[in-house]
């Protein structure tokens, strides 16, 4: 019966302890403890007494017990990791697949584009290079420029957005351009709606008033620092 026993322990043990060092330890033990048990010189025809014997297999028992404990935490740790692996493969599909449905964390939908406020002041050069640079920042699948204002229901969003402050807009026009004014955006929109102050654009005293600000309208400023709110399509 306890050599039955030994054995069914034994080939349990050779099944997993290929998997993990703490179980091949084990299996060495209980390869030391078998050895023993069957060289151990007999005395006259007593040989192993009961107790020794039930000692023994008390102690294959529990060998036998914490080597199963170990196998389910084995078992347990793979399915984890397995969870976890699937976890982190859909969590990157739904990131992709937001990028293309939702706007990023942080930047506000309206319509078809996403907006960020910036309220860091730049100059116009380098609030459109930060818009950029987002692009990859951000790993999304448009880039972003200084927002572009379409529509009278665009530019009401906006307003809200700047809660009042100056802002660079991605309007601007070629040094050197001369009265009328070609204006173009730096997303590649088509120029057509405009919201003008009276008398703007003026192109001031010829100081290079190349780019866009908006207040409560527009007015063509030379550089200086503004904030400024980035856009892009979804
Ligand atoms: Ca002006």
């Amino acid at each position: 019966m306890l050599a039955l026993h030994i054995l069914a322990v034994l080939f349990s043990y050779g099944v997993v302890a290929g998997q993990n060092p703490s179980l091949a330890r084990c299996q060495n033990q209980m390869r030391y403890v078998c050895k023993n048990y069957w060289t151990k010189p007999k005395s006259g025809n007593v040989g192993w007494t009961y107790a020794e014997k039930k000692a023994l297999e008390d102690y294959l028992m529990k060998l036998n017990a914490k080597l199963e404990q170990s196998v389910a935490r084995i078992e347990q740790l793979e399915k984890n990791q397995l969870s976890t692996t699937n976890n982190n493969n859909n969590n990157n599909n739904n990131n992709n697949n937001n990028n293309n449905k939702w706007c990023h964390s942080g930047w506000r939908q309206f319509q078809g584009s996403c907006y960020l406020y910036q309220r860091a002041g730049s100059s116009w050069k380098s609030a459109e290079h930060n818009c950029v640079k987002m692009k990859d920042a951000l790993n999304l699948q448009n880039t972003p420029h200084l927002t572009s204002i379409l529509s009278r229901s665009e530019e009401t969003f906006i307003d809200n957005l700047r809660s009042g402050a100056t802002i660079w807009l991605g309007g601007s026009r070629a040094p050197g351009d001369r009265y009328p004014y070609t204006w173009t955006w730096t997303d590649g929109s088509p120029w057509g709606y405009t919201n003008w102050l009276p008398k703007e654009p003026n192109g001031f005293n010829g100081k290079g008033e190349y780019y866009i600000e908006k207040k409560s309208q527009w007015n063509d400023h030379s550089d200086a620092s503004r904030r400024y709110v980035c856009k892009y399509n979804l």
